[in-house]
C-alpha cells in the first residue's frame, strides 16, 4: 500500500498549485546520465565577414559598414549636435549629426568653430562672452575696465573703447579692472588745457605751469579766490577710486584744498588739509563758497604747509576708498587767502582711477 500512496501524493503534488512538494529523490544511487559532447555554439552568420553579426549589422553585405552610429540633435542646424539628444541608428536621422559639441543647440551662432561677436553671447563656447572684440572696435565699445576683466578673465588690455553719448572715447585700464578717468602731470601748456578742461570755478589771481613744471596757483591780488576742478565720472563704477596725487600747499594759514568724490549726491572726502581756528567761511563770497565740498574735513593742529603725495606707492601708495554708492564726480577745490602771507600751491601729477 505505501508506494502506491506515495506515487499518487507525488502525481498531486506536481498539479497542484498550492501544493508544497518534498524534495524527492527517488534513486540516488542511479548513474548520471551520459553529458553532450563539448561543442561550441555556431557563429552567427555574418556574410560580409567584417565581425558584426548580420542581424546587428547596418548592411550585412558591405563589410566597410558595420554598427549603427549614434546620432545627436542639431536643432538649429548649424552643424554641432546637443549632447544630451542622441539616437542610435545606422542612417543619420533628419537634423541629426555625428558630433555633439553644441553649446547652445537653440542659436546658431554659437558653436566650438564660430568667430566670437559682439552680441553678448558667448560665440565660440568657451565660457566667455565677447572675449577679444568687447572694447577693441568702435562697435564694439565696453562700459568699463571691471566689464573688461569679467569678461576676459583676465587683467583687460592696457587700452579700450567707450561709447559715451555717441562718441567712443579710449581709456586706459589697470590691472585691477578700474578704468583710469584721469592721468594728468603738470608738463607744458597743453597739460593746463587738459586740467582747465574740468575747470568749474576760477578766479585765482595766478593759475599758470611754472618754469620747472608744476601747476601753480595762488590769489596772488589778496582777494581770497576759489579753483574748482570737477571730473565726471561717466564710467560704470561700484563706488571704488583711487588717486594718486602730488600736491604741496605753501604757507596755507587761512587757505584749504580738499579732493573729493561726489556719490549718490554726497561729497566724501578723499584728501583734506589743514583748516585752521580762525578760518571763518565769511572770508569768501557767496559765489565762492558755493564751490565748497558738502562739508569740510578739518586738522584744527595741521601745519601750514602740508604735501599729498601719494604717487610713491612705494611709501603710502595710492588714496584708496570704497564708497557707499555709484561715484559720480571727483572734485578738487581750492580756498585761497593770502591776506597774511603768499600762500600758494602746486600740483604735479593727478592721477584719478574708478572701479
Ligand atoms: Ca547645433
Ligand atoms: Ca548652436
Ligand atoms: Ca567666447
Ligand atoms: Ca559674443
Amino acid at each position: 500500500m505505501r508506494p502506491a500512496l506515495f506515487t499518487l501524493t507525488l502525481a498531486a503534488c506536481t498539479t497542484s498549485p498550492t501544493l508544497e512538494c518534498p524534495d524527492v529523490r527517488l534513486d540516488d544511487t542511479a548513474p548520471p546520465e551520459a553529458q553532450p559532447a563539448d561543442t561550441a555554439p555556431p557563429e552567427p552568420p555574418d556574410r560580409d565577414d567584417d565581425g558584426v553579426p548580420d542581424d546587428e549589422d547596418c548592411d550585412p553585405d558591405d563589410p566597410t559598414v558595420t554598427l549603427p552610429g549614434v546620432w545627436y540633435l542639431d536643432a538649429d542646424g548649424d552643424g554641432h549636435g546637443d549632447p544630451r539628444r542622441s539616437t542610435t541608428a545606422c542612417v543619420a536621422p533628419v537634423d541629426h549629426v555625428a558630433e555633439a559639441t553644441d553649446c547652445d543647440d537653440l542659436i546658431a551662432v554659437r558653436h566650438p568653430d564660430a568667430r566670437e561677436l559682439c552680441d553678448d553671447l558667448d560665440n565660440d563656447c568657451d565660457g566667455l562672452a565677447d572675449e577679444g572684440v568687447l572694447g577693441a572696435t568702435e562697435s564694439c565699445p565696453a562700459t568699463s575696465c571691471a566689464q573688461l576683466l569679467e569678461r576676459e578673465g583676465a587683467a583687460p588690455a592696457e587700452a579700450y573703447l567707450r561709447e559715451m553719448d555717441g562718441d567712443v572715447a579710449g581709456y586706459a585700464c589697470a590691472a585691477d579692472g578700474s578704468t583710469v578717468l584721469f592721468d594728468w602731470a603738470a608738463t607744458d601748456s597743453s597739460a593746463l588745457e587738459d586740467f582747465e578742461a574740468h575747470i568749474a570755478f576760477n578766479n585765482m589771481g595766478v593759475f599758470r605751469i611754472t618754469s620747472d613744471g608744476r601747476l601753480e596757483w595762488s590769489d596772488q591780488g589778496h582777494t581770497r579766490d576759489v579753483l574748482a576742478w570737477r571730473l565726471p565720472v561717466e564710467i560704470e563704477n561700484d563706488g571704488a577710486v583711487t588717486v594718486e596725487i602730488l600736491y604741496q600747499g605753501v604757507s596755507m594759514e587761512e587757505s584749504m584744498t580738499f579732493l573729493h568724490a561726489r556719490a549718490g549726491g554726497v561729497d566724501e572726502h578723499l584728501l583734506c588739509t589743514t583748516v585752521l581756528n580762525n578760518t571763518p567761511e565769511s572770508l569768501w563770497s557767496d559765489a565762492e563758497l558755493h564751490w565748497r565740498p558738502y562739508s569740510y574735513c578739518a586738522d584744527q593742529n595741521g601745519s601750514i604747509h602740508y604735501t599729498w603725495d601719494n604717487t610713491d606707492t612705494s611709501v603710502d601708495g595710492p588714496v584708496h576708498a570704497q564708497l557707499e554708492a555709484r561715484i559720480d564726480e571727483i572734485g578738487f577745490t581750492s580756498f585761497m587767502d593770502s591776506t597774511n602771507s603768499g600762500d600758494q600751491s602746486f600740483l604735479d601729477t593727478l592721477t584719478v582711477r574708478v572701479r
